[in-house]
C-alpha cells in the first residue's frame, strides 16, 4: 500500500510542523459540528457529494477545477452532506480546503474530512478546520486502535464514516461501535469497481447502523438500486465532477 506507507511519513512531519497541542489549542474556537448522522437519516436515500481535484485510478476530473463553488452547488441544489478530499498527493485535496468549504457561509450541509487516517492527530486536525464527520477505512487502521479512534471522533462531537471492504471489516467496524458503515464497492488495490458488493454486504449488517454505499455510482439508476437496497445514503464523486452541468447531475442525484 503505497498511499497508506507515504501517510505514515507525511502525518509524522505535519506533527512535526504542528505539534497536536497547537491543533487542540484552535478546537475552542472553531465553529460547532453540525449532525452529519441526522443528516443521512432522512427519508429516501441521502446524497454525500464529493468534492476532490482527481485520483489515481481517474486522474484530474474536471478542466476548470473550483472545489467552494462545486460545494456550493451541492449544498444548495439537494446533497445531504459533503465529503471533500483532505489528501493532497494523490487526491489533491487539503486540510485548508476542507476549512474553506465548512466555514463558507454558503455551504449549510455537513462536512466530512476525507483523508486515511491512521493517527488520532488527523481526527483532531479534522474537528480543528470545521469537519463534523470523518472517514475511517477499517483497512487502513490498526485493528487495536480502530475503538478508540472512533470514539475520539464521538468526544469531539463528530461522526465517523467507517469504510469497510470485506465482512470481516464490518464485523469488526460494529465491534467498535461504529454507528455508520461504508461499503466501498471499489477494490483499493486493482481499483475494479463492483456495485454488487454493496449488495451482498447490505444484508449482513445490523438494523441499527446507518449504511453508505461508496463509490461507482454512475447514473441515477445506480442511486435508485442502492436505495432499493435499504442504504440510507450513497457517496458520489465522479458522476458529478464529470457533469457537464452539475448543477442538473446533482439534482438528478438528490432525487
Ligand atoms: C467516491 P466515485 O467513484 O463516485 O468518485 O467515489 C468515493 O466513494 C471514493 O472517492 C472513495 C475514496 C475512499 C477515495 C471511497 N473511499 C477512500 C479515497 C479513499
Amino acid at each position: 500500500d503505497e498511499i497508506l506507507e507515504n501517510k505514515h511519513k507525511e502525518v509524522a512531519e505535519k506533527i512535526r510542523l504542528k505539534p497536536l497541542q497547537e491543533i487542540q489549542a484552535k478546537l475552542a474556537e472553531v465553529r460547532r459540528p453540525r449532525p452529519f448522522y441526522e443528516a443521512l437519516n432522512q427519508p429516501g436515500i441521502s446524497l454525500i457529494a464529493e468534492v476532490k481535484e482527481k485520483s489515481p485510478s481517474k486522474g484530474t476530473f474536471r478542466e476548470k477545477y473550483n472545489p467552494l463553488e462545486l460545494a456550493r452547488i451541492y449544498s444548495e441544489h439537494g446533497a445531504r452532506a459533503i465529503s471533500v478530499l483532505a489528501d493532497k498527493m494523490f487526491f489533491g485535496g487539503g486540510a485548508e480546503i476542507v476549512e474553506l468549504i465548512a466555514n463558507d457561509e454558503h455551504v449549510h450541509i455537513p462536512v466530512m474530512y476525507k483523508e486515511f487516517i491512521i493517527d488520532p492527530y488527523q481526527i483532531y486536525e479534522a474537528r480543528s478546520v470545521g469537519a463534523d464527520a470523518v472517514l475511517m477505512i477499517v483497512r487502513a487502521i490498526d485493528p487495536s486502535q480502530l475503538k478508540e479512534m472512533i470514539v475520539l471522533a464521538h468526544e469531539l462531537g463528530m461522526q465517523a464514516l467507517v469504510e469497510c471492504f470485506t465482512e470481516g471489516e464490518t464485523q469488526r467496524a460494529v465491534e467498535a461501535g461504529a454507528a455508520i458503515i461504508g461499503i466501498n464497492n471499489r477494490d483499493l488495490q486493482s481499483f475494479d469497481v463492483d456495485l454488487q458488493r454493496s449488495e451482498r454486504m447490505r444484508s449482513g449488517l445490523p438494523a441499527a447502523t446507518l449504511t453508505v454505499s461508496e463509490s461507482g455510482l454512475s447514473t441515477p439508476d445506480d442511486a435508485r438500486k442502492a436505495e432499493q437496497l435499504g442504504f440510507d445514503a450513497m457517496l458520489v464523486g465522479e458522476a458529478l465532477l464529470k457533469a457537464p452541468d452539475v448543477v442538473s447531475k446533482v439534482r438528478q442525484f438528490a432525487g
